[in-house]
C-alpha cells in the first residue's frame, strides 16, 4: 500500500449542528465532537501522519467533513465541486491548505458534481460512486484526471441503495485488494475483481473505516466487525465518532490523507 504521510483536518465549527443530516437522532454535542476529533487526530499521528489543522469556519457547518472537498493521490490532486450547494464554499480554504503539498491542483467544475466521500481507492484503481451528491459528469471529469495520471477508475451507481449517502459510507479498502462492503455492494459486478469482506447488516456503519499505514481505524460500537477484523490480523484503532455519525459523517470523512 502507498505509505501515507500527511492528513488535513478541520475541527468541527460551533455551527456543526446546522449542517446537513438525514438522521433523526438529535443534534451533535459540539464539545463532545471536539474531544472526539482531538482523539482522532492523535490516532492519525500514531499511524505516522503529520496532521495539518485548518481553522474551523462557522459559515460552513459541514466543513469538518474535509474528505468531500478533494481527491488526493501521489500523481493527481483534485478539488471537488460538492453536490450540496451549502458546501461549495468549503473549497476555497481547502485549496489554500493543499497548495503547499500539491503545486498542481485540478478541479471538478459544473455541471459536474463530486464529493470525495464517493471515491474509494484500492491499489491504483479508483471506484467512484454515482450518488445523490456525485453525478456522472463529475465522475467522468475525475476519471479523466486520474487516467491521465496513470490510474484506472470504475463508476458504481449507488443511488438505489437506501440510506447510503456516499460510497465510502458502505465501503472501505482494507488493503490493495480486499474491500470491506455492506450487503448492497457485496454482489456488484464492478467490484468482482476484489476479495470481499462483508459486514453484518446491523453493523453496516462499520464499513466506514480507514486503513492508515499499519493500522485500521474502526468506529466504536460494532463488536462483530471488530472481532472479525482482529481475527484477520488487522491492528485496530477503535474510535468513537458518535457526534459525527449524527450528521451522516464517519471516520473516513473527517480527514484527507495522502
Ligand atoms: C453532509 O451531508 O454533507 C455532511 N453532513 C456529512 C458528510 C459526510 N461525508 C462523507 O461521508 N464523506
Amino acid at each position: 500500500m502507498v505509505r501515507l504521510r500527511n492528513a488535513i483536518v478541520c475541527a468541527p465549527a460551533s455551527s456543526m449542528t446546522l449542517g446537513i443530516t438525514t438522521r433523526d437522532v438529535g443534534p451533535p454535542d459540539v464539545e463532545r465532537a471536539l474531544a472526539q476529533h482531538a482523539r482522532y487526530c492523535k490516532a492519525l499521528e500514531r499511524c505516522g501522519l503529520q496532521v495539518t489543522s485548518l481553522p474551523p469556519d462557522p459559515s460552513f457547518p459541514d466543513s469538518t467533513f474535509v474528505e468531500d472537498t478533494a481527491v488526493l493521490a501521489e500523481r493527481c490532486a483534485v478539488v471537488t465541486h460538492p453536490g450540496a450547494e451549502s458546501r461549495r464554499g468549503e473549497i476555497a480554504a481547502i485549496r489554500d491548505g493543499l497548495r503547499r503539498f500539491f503545486p498542481t491542483l485540478e478541479a471538478i467544475s459544473a455541471p459536474g458534481t463530486l464529493d470525495g466521500g464517493d471515491v474509494c481507492r484500492v491499489g491504483d484503481r479508483f471506484i467512484i460512486g454515482i450518488s445523490a451528491r456525485t453525478n456522472e459528469e463529475g465522475a467522468r471529469q475525475l476519471g479523466g484526471f486520474l487516467e491521465r495520471a496513470g490510474y484506472s477508475w470504475t463508476p458504481v451507481d449507488i443511488r438505489g441503495i437506501e440510506g447510503l449517502l456516499h460510497l465510502k459510507s458502505g465501503m472501505a479498502a482494507l488493503d490493495d485488494d480486499r474491500l470491506l462492503l455492506i450487503d448492497g455492494l457485496a454482489e456488484r459486478s464492478e467490484l468482482a475483481a476484489h476479495r470481499v469482506v462483508g459486514v453484518e447488516p446491523r453493523e453496516w456503519r462499520a464499513a466506514n473505516c480507514v486503513r492508515v499505514n499499519q493500522h485500521l481505524l474502526l468506529p466504536r460500537g460494532y463488536p462483530a466487525t471488530e472481532r472479525a477484523l482482529r481475527r484477520m490480523g488487522f491492528s485496530l484503532v477503535v474510535l468513537n465518532v458518535s457526534e459525527f455519525e449524527k450528521m451522516d459523517g464517519g471516520l473516513s470523512c473527517i480527514s484527507l490523507r495522502f
